[in-house]
């Protein structure tokens, strides 16, 4: 196990004695014991190695074992034990957000309560908000909380979808009787969310396709099990649906169940003003040509009866229908029927991962992060990048060890001196993740956002203002000469935590006015600003950059994720700050002055 993941389970230890009233001096060993593992720069193997661990200041006798077990094995009894000794509601209720430990631990011991449902009845009968420590307000976010949890426990993120995704759909392909398989619905349409997953197999011998589907070893329910459609559940929760159709039909059951709904309403719109009507099973001259009237049903037609027309891809299927052939991210009838019938300008050429030359809102050791200037730089060099910016916390995000102005300077010079030193082609960038505050002031000296080569300003504290407040906090910040980014403008954690009340379209507005660039922050759970909002913001002038606010080497990698959201909102690359050159960038940043 690496380092990473073992801090994450030292954490979770100490949240875990904490739930169960354990003394705080074992419970800060854990804790305390993760943050300095976190912050070590040494590699832990080496210093397992060669016996050090127990001489480090912070890892006391009994987290050497734990340590050094978890590193070479991945397991702990002591933790798997641990876990099992609470009960699983309690556990589940360190999910709400706002409860931790402790306060799980209050509400067992005064209410009873051992469950989500138990908690929500109490909460619903005013008991929590008797309880010492807990007020009306807080009684209100735990239900708030509850009740986002029901909602999102449906759906998924892109990203863990995908990863589920990648090896069913390179099975498929590679069992004999697959002629063609894709990935359909939300997760090809690069959703931020994905409630299911959908697989098109074009194949004239289904049932063999269906058994090795519903023999995968991480099934964990099979749902259904036929000759066109079979449907299996994951541990995780996520469902997969499997649809076999002969190859003639695949470009148009492709087609249909990519989607979206909304998508296919136009398109058969589009089909029947043309005199055809089209389905999931084909495209055939319909009775009422021409009535251009919207058919709210899908067409119930069998195989047998399709056939009329001949239709081997998708692109055929635009190119019937006088469309250019429109990429599936941009399907979801927000009116790209239109836009890909005109061509020409109004058509956007989306941005590509390769496009992309480096990234600049990351963080280092100097602040929550887990990787030093050098591995985050030797990291985004791998990914073929030419610079990197990294962007630290300031010192109002004291939980993330955020820096004040004397160490936000000190980290300037260890950059300049990482540059200098000609260690690696690639080009740091020294910014700063400075927090907005809650009257729109800036966190850290003018001087101290004037030596640096740019800042990324975001909200991190005060989400409950009024949206009058919020906005007018955040267009202040815009509005400071220090400003040349604005960090994920909502602040929410999808499937998790909405949005702040902010108004963005005077957020857009104020930045496009400003010269300030907005972030598509590609962590795959946040992902904002949101695809939906892009295209006119893009059109009115709105400059974006991609940025993964990565906090381990690893997270470099979600830069992809935030590629998915340019392309979904049609950005074009003319407006991205990723695509420029060193120079480029460089220039942006003084110009910004
Ligand atoms: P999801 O799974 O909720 O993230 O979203 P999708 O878009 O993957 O939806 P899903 O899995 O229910 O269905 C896949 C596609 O099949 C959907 O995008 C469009 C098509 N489809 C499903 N049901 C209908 C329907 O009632 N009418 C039409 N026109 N299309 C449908
Ligand atoms: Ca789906
Ligand atoms: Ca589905
Ligand atoms: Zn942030």
């Amino acid at each position: 196990m690496n380092k990473a993941d073992i801090v994450d389970v030292l954490e979770d230890i100490a949240v875990l004695l904490e739930l169960k009233g354990e003394n705080p001096f074992k419970i800060r060993a854990y804790s305390g014991g993760a943050r300095v593992l976190e912050t070590m720069e040494d590699d832990l193997g080496e210093v397992i190695a060669e016996g050090r661990l127990g001489s480090i200041k912070g890892v006391g006798s009994a987290l050497v074992d734990k340590i050094e077990t978890l590193y070479a094995t991945g397991e702990l009894e002591y933790y798997t034990k641990l876990r099992a000794s609470i009960a699983p509601g309690l556990i589940e209720m360190l999910d709400i957000p706002g409860l931790g430990g402790k306060k799980v631990k209050k509400l067992h011991d005064a209410l009873g309560v051992e469950s989500i449902d138990a908690l929500k009845a109490a909460c619903e009968a005013g008991e929590v908000s008797a309880l010492k420590g807990f007020g009306k307000k807080s009684e209100e976010k735990i239900l708030t909380g509850i009740a986002n949890r029901a909602a999102y426990a449906k759906r998924h993120l892109w990203w863990d979808a995908r990863t589920v995704a990648e090896p069913i759909l390179a099975g498929l392909r590679d069992l004999p009787q697959v002629e063609q398989a894709e990935a359909a619905g939300s997760l090809r349409r690069l959703k931020e969310t994905v409630g299911d997953l959908d697989f098109i197999v074009a194949s004239s011998e289904p049932q063999p396709v269906m058994d090795w589907f519903v023999g995968q070893d991480s099934v964990q329910e099979v749902t259904a099990h036929g000759e066109t459609k079979s449907s299996v559940r994951f541990e995780s929760g996520l469902q997969a649906d499997l649809r076999v159709v002969p190859m003639a039909q695949f470009a148009f059951a492709l087609h249909h169940f990519t989607g979206s709904k909304e998508h296919n309403v136009a398109m058969r719109q589009r089909a029947l003003s043309r005199g055809y009507s089209l389905s999931e099973w084909g495209l055939k001259p319909s009775s009422n040509s021409g009535s251009g009237e919207l058919e709210v049903e899908p067409s119930t037609g069998s195989a047998q009866e399709s056939g009329e027309l001949e239709v081997s891809s998708e692109q055929e299927l635009f190119e019937f229908l006088g469309l250019q052939a429109i990429p599936p991210e941009l399907r979801e009838g927000m009116g790209e029927v239109e836009r890909y019938e005109q061509g020409g300008d109004s058509v956007p050429s989306l941005l590509e991962l390769s496009q992309v030359r480096g990234v600049f809102h990351n963080h280092t050791t100097a602040s929550d992060g887990r990787g030093t200037i050098e591995e985050m730089a030797e990291a985004a060099e791998a990914l073929g990048f030419d610079y990197l910016g990294l962007a630290d916390h300031s010192k109002a995000s004291y939980q993330a060890n955020g820096l004040d102005d004397a160490r936000v300077l000190k980290q300037l010079e260890q950059i300049r001196a990482y540059n200098e030193s000609g260690e690696s082609g690639l080009h740091v960038f020294a910014g700063i993740e400075c927090d907005i505050l809650p009257d729109g002031s800036l966190d850290l000296e003018d001087s101290t956002l004037a030596a640096l080569d740019y800042a990324v300003m975001s909200v991190h504290s005060s989400f409950s203002q009024s949206e009058d407040e919020m906005t007018a906090r955040v267009i202040r910040a815009i509005e400071h000469p220090g400003t040349v980014m604005l960090g994920h403008p909502t602040g929410r954690i999808l499937l998790r935590r909405e949005s702040y009340k902010i108004d963005l379209q005077k957020v857009i507005d104020a930045a496009i006015a400003n010269k300030v660039i907005i972030e598509i922050n590609a962590n795959p759970k946040r992902l904002d600003m949101d695809w939906r909002l892009w295209r006119r913001a893009a059109e009115k002038g709105l400059m974006c950059a991609i940025n993964p606010d990565a906090h381990k080497t690893e997270g470099l990698a979600h830069y992809a994720a935030g590629v998915n959201i340019a392309r979904k909102g049609g950005i074009p690359a003319e407006q991205i700050l990723n695509c420029r050159d060193c120079a480029g960038v460089a220039q942006w940043f003084a110009e910004r002055r």
